[in-house]
């Protein structure tokens, strides 16, 4: 389901979240462990301060391990941040969250000290998935538009933690136009707000850079062959994505970024803690991604 986000839906959402970060102890951050830089909105920390954070750098299953571990030292530098690679579905894993709560407030979490947490980011990093794991059953709705609930209630966890069981909702920073291709990517944005054949040409221009031996090993064309239009061709070729007279790119591009966000060329993450945060002379001027259809 899209959601399209407006100036007022952005001004609404930043004052909600701010009221209630004003009565949390501990603010649980989920971004994408492939991409924790552009999955994380910048205003978040300005309205946090320096209220505990808990990153939580979840589909853990799908990014890089190494990156990943270069990720979590990253934000484990800023003082009040403790980061935790998950898979949201991963009960053992999930639960971790409780330990660093307490590790965070130390003076809270006890009997008569309730320790109140809220899970906050944009939208597709897996927030409900967490909360349905933590809650131990279905609470709020996955993969689906977030629900407006007028009326939060409480989860209690383990230990004296209580959870809001509506996640804090963030938009992606589009502003970026490699932070917006990386999305994309990912699959955190529509695919009405962007071209697939564009995003599959970034997709594989990158997989090449970073990761050509996953991709050698579906398409041995990749050893040699560095353009990504051709390899893109080639794709749409082997999968039979094909027009009148010639090759559906476009659908050869859905068609590679769906196997690549499921896992199909391997583990990837498609940012590092050094890389740069955006090209030189991109910022607000090629509006490929211009939208922000969820
Ligand atoms: N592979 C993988 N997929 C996940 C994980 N967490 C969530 N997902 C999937 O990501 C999509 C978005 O999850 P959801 O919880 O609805 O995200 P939300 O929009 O932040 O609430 C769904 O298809 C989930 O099944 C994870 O840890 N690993
Ligand atoms: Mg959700």
């Amino acid at each position: 389901m899209a959601i399209e986000w407006y100036p007022g839906h952005m001004t609404r959402a930043k004052r909600e979240i701010s009221e209630a970060l004003a009565i949390v102890d501990v603010v649980i951050e989920v971004v994408d462990a492939r991409l924790p830089r552009s999955s994380s909105n910048p205003l978040l920390q300005k309205l946090r301060g320096v209220k505990p954070c808990i990153k939580i750098l979840n589909k853990q299953d799908l990014a890089d391990p190494w990156v990943t571990k270069e990720w979590v030292q990253h934000f484990e530098a800023e003082k009040g941040v403790l980061a935790l690679p998950i898979e949201a579905k991963n009960i053992r894993e999930a639960g971790q969250i409780l330990r660093l709560c307490q590790q965070l407030i130390p003076h809270k979490g006890k009997a008569g000290r309730t320790l109140r947490a809220m899970v906050v980011g944009i939208p597709n990093v897996g927030k409900s998935t967490l909360i349905n794991t933590l809650a131990g059953k279905k609470i709020a709705r996955v993969g689906d538009k977030p629900a407006i609930t007028t009326c939060k209630q409480q989860i209690k966890l383990a230990n004296h933690i209580v959870l809001d069981d509506t996640p804090g909702l963030l938009w992606p920073d589009l502003r970026d136009q490699l932070g917006a291709f990386r999305l994309a990517t990912s699959g955190a944005i529509g695919a009405n707000a962007f071209d697939s054949k564009d995003v599959a040409h970034f997709a594989i221009s990158f997989m090449l850079e970073r990761y050509r031996d996953a991709l050698v090993s579906s398409y041995p064309l990749a050893a040699q062959e560095s353009d990504p239009a051709i390899l893109l061709t080639e794709i749409g070729r082997r999968h039979g994505c094909l027009l009148s007279g010639g090759i559906d790119l476009t659908r050869a591009g859905e068609f590679f970024l769906r196997a690549l966000r499921a896992g199909k060329y391997g583990r990837f993450s498609l940012e590092r803690p050094g890389d740069a945060l955006f090209v030189e002379g991109d910022e607000g001027e090629d509006e490929a991604i211009d939208s922000v259809g969820l």
